[in-house]
């Protein structure tokens, strides 16, 4: 890494951290470069849309946007530029991240924001996702995503394995 940012991770809060440094490990993992940011489609909206604006010339190519409650900041950013831009919403609130869901993935015709899983889950998948379309020009990334689903498979394969010399065999032959 060291090199300029490839990937902009924007979060509505410093509450919002813990969740959305899981898509940062992934690019660590990936070692693609990116820049983490904190901004509010609310709270400071003026610095959102600079930041959304002024991506693409520093040479950022995707952004990651997560939010939760009313989670306009990944529409916003998206409003401000053509890069792909990558919803995350948040849990917590009194609907526990349905309403962040709603507000992020229900975006009008023309401004399309990619919008992932409530959670850490859908924070992971938002930093593969960015890894995916950074895979289209770049041969060595899309290789290192074919062997990250190859380790999947094999530590799942692994504790398969694992599972079936701790269970007891339940299959009896009554004959
Ligand atoms: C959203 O409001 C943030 O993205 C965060 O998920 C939520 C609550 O923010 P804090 O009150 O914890 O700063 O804008």
């Amino acid at each position: 890494m060291g090199n300029a940012p490839q990937v902009l991770i924007v979060m509505g809060s410093d509450s919002d951290l813990p969740i959305m440094q899981e898509a940062a490990d992934i690019l660590l993992q990936f070692q693609v470069p990116y820049e983490m940011r904190i901004a509010s489609a609310h709270r400071s909206p003026v610095r959102t849309l600079a930041l959304a604006s002024e991506a693409a010339e520093r040479g950022i190519k995707v952004i990651i946007a997560g939010a939760g409650m009313a989670a306009h900041l990944a529409g916003v950013v998206a409003s401000k530029t053509v890069l792909p831009v990558i919803g995350v919403p948040m849990p917590g609130g009194a609907l526990n991240g349905v309403d962040a869901l709603y507000a992020t993935v229900q975006m009008p015709g023309g401004i399309p924001v990619a919008t992932m899983a409530i959670g850490k889950a859908g924070a992971k998948n938002a930093g593969l996702f960015a890894v995916q379309v950074l895979a289209l020009t770049e041969s060595s990334l899309a290789e290192a995503l074919v062997n990250f689903r190859v380790a999947m498979d094999t530590e799942l394969e692994q504790k398969d394995a694992d599972l079936q010399r701790r269970q007891p065999s339940l299959s009896c032959d009554k004959k």
